[in-house]
């Protein structure tokens, strides 16, 4: 069967080094047009949007917080599969190829164009790599014919070892078996092609690093110079709320971070305008400058993923600089009847919230600001919503660009028809921090302690409990408000063996969570977080 690999293998070769080149080159398009142009950044995109939720479940169970990496490497692996095997084809016959790799274009093309905010430049980078890897593999393929002689391809299509040993050649064949000018094209393809994997990995690395450099990098920093003081004073001081070497306040690079953008939008906020708009009487539209320069104010703001297991860290509490959400809505002055306001990102990304939870008086923010520094770009900057008590997914859009007073029965916003509710308030949950699960802690007394949170009732009490036994109160750490999570800690005398250890929060109103064991979807995991550990 040496016969039949020593056939194939150069024009898959061809195929594959025809696409490497060709992505390449699209990413450096890309880079220049929009980074979110690139055909694999495009179709990716089309793929978040398109996959049902236990492929994505399944995709952030296995690869975590990698899984846009994972993505973009499996579909460059598939690729490289599609593309081996278009080569194969059109060493008979060519066209097959050229329509494989046109298809493969279109796709790019279409994908970038129906993509949020794309303009017809966006069919750029999907283009040139489609024609760029259809010049590569004509011009490959005609090499390979003319190192590889025609009976070769005879003997392949009837099969087997009779033709075999009337044709000499396959993998014994040397450069010094072949003429002169057979030879000098086998080289020339291999070097050609190696040329092209190499190159084009290597451009579209480069294409990425450069698309990752915009006028909104340099706009961030000086935003960062001019961020407004809040008038609505400072958000109050939080004394003590640190537990041992757990953090009330998350820093920004260790912010959980959940979205469906492959490539973070990088806006220049000299060009961001918010416009709201829909039921509403006086519609506006705001310059970022405009915004600056309204009454801002600061708050600790605990932000959590519905998506978040019990025991999970899709988490975090900031101090977030920002314009009410309420006294905008006054002015546009909204038709009662618009009970959701529908928050559009410049990705495309919809949230749907309750226009009540918006004016009910909490501090529901259009937020610039997080712990002091404009937004960090992947939590998104120039402008994202921040509303307390509420699932991120149905309240806090970054990139955000309009706002749109609807009703919930006209619009459901992104995550509704895959399945999540339209209704998301954050239900009462804690959870174990120290130790660790499965950790191994020495006998004698240890600081149990983590975070419980039931955002804007606040938390009232904290339990532990030891191997299923009597609930035991916890302590509790201060709060700047009811809107954050709370740390608390427990001192256990813990005595040698495996132990289980249990949590649950009461809010406010002094109710606990529940026991009941329920998945994210689609409102929110329940149940106690329990953890074993081995005490020796
Ligand atoms: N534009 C945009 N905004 C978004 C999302 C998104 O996918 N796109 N995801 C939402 C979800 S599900 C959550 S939990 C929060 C997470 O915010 P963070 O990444 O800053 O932690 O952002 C919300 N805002
Ligand atoms: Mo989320």
């Amino acid at each position: 069967m040496t016969r039949a690999r020593s056939t194939w293998w150069y024009p898959a070769l061809a195929g594959v080094a025809a696409v490497a080149a060709g992505l390449g080159v699209g990413e450096v398009v890309a880079a220049i047009v929009d980074p979110r142009s690139s055909p694999l950044v495009a179709v990716g995109g089309l793929v978040i949007d398109r996959v049902p939720e236990s492929g994505k479940d399944l995709a952030i169970r296995l690869f975590g917080t990698n899984d846009k990496l994972a993505l973009q490497v499996g579909t460059v692996v598939l690729l490289n599969l599609i593309c081996a095997a278009l080569g194969v084809l059109a060493r008979r016959r060519r066209w097959v190829g050229f329509a494989g790799f046109a298809a493969l274009g279109g796709l790019a093309i279409v994908a970038a164009l129906t993509r949020a905010g794309a303009s017809v430049e966006w069919a750029l980078p999907g283009l040139v790599a489609a024609g760029t890897g259809v010049a590569l593999l004509g011009w490959f393929l005609r090499q390979i014919d003319s190192f590889t002689p025609p009976e070769d391809a005879a003997a392949e299509r009837t099969a087997d070892s009779a033709a075999d040993r009337t044709v000499t050649g396959g993998d014994d064949r040397t450069d010094g078996d072949l003429t002169g000018t057979a030879a000098a094209s086998r080289r020339l393809f291999l070097r050609g092609s190696a040329l092209a994997l190499g190159g084009g990995a290597l451009v579209g690395w480069l294409g990425r690093w450069l698309g990752s450099f915009s006028v909104a990098n340099t706009a961030r920093d000086e935003v960062a110079v001019e961020l407004p003081t809040p008038s609505g004073g400072p958000a109050p001081a939080v004394p003590e709320a640190d537990v041992a070497d757990l953090r009330y306040v998350t820093p920004n690079e260790r912010f959980y971070r959940i979205d469906t953008a492959l490539v973070v939008p990088r806006i220049n906020p000299a060009e961001w305008t918010l416009t709201i708009d829909g039921r509403v009487r006086r519609p506006l539209t705001l310059t970022f400058d405009e915004l600056l320069s309204r009454p801002m104010v600061e708050r600790y703001i605990t932000l959590t993923c519905v998506s978040n297991p019990v025991g999970g860290d899709l988490i975090g509490n900031a101090r977030w600089l920002g314009v009410p959400i309420a006294d905008l809505l006054d002015e546009v002055d909204p038709d009662p009847a618009a009970d959701q306001v529908v928050s559009w990102s410049v990705d495309g990304f919809t949230a749907g919230t309750p226009t009540a939870a918006l004016r009910d008086g909490r501090d529901a923010l259009l937020a610039v600001g997080m712990n002091g520094e404009p937004l960090p770009f992947d939590h998104g900057f120039p402008v994202r919503m921040v509303v307390p008590g509420l699932y991120g997914y149905v309240s806090a859009t970054k990139w955000l660009r309009r706002l749109e007073l609807t009703t919930f029965d006209a619009f459901d916003a992104y995550w509704i028809p895959r399945g999540w509710a339209q209704q998301a308030p954050i239900k009462t949950q804690s959870r174990i921090d120290r130790p660790r699960p499965g950790q191994r802690i020495e006998a004698g007394e240890y600081l149990v302690a983590g975070v419980a949170w039931a955002q804007h009732r606040g938390i009232s009490a904290v339990q532990v409990r030891v191997d299923g036994g009597p609930w035991q109160d916890a302590t509790l750490a201060a709060v700047a408000s009811i809107d954050t999570w709370r740390l608390w800690s427990w001192r256990w005398m813990a005595t040698p063996g495996d132990h289980t250890l249990e949590v649950r929060a009461a809010d406010n109103a002094g109710v606990f969570q529940t026991a009941d064991v329920a998945p994210p979807i689609p409102d929110g995991a329940t149940g106690y977080h329990r953890i074993s550990v081995q005490v020796h």
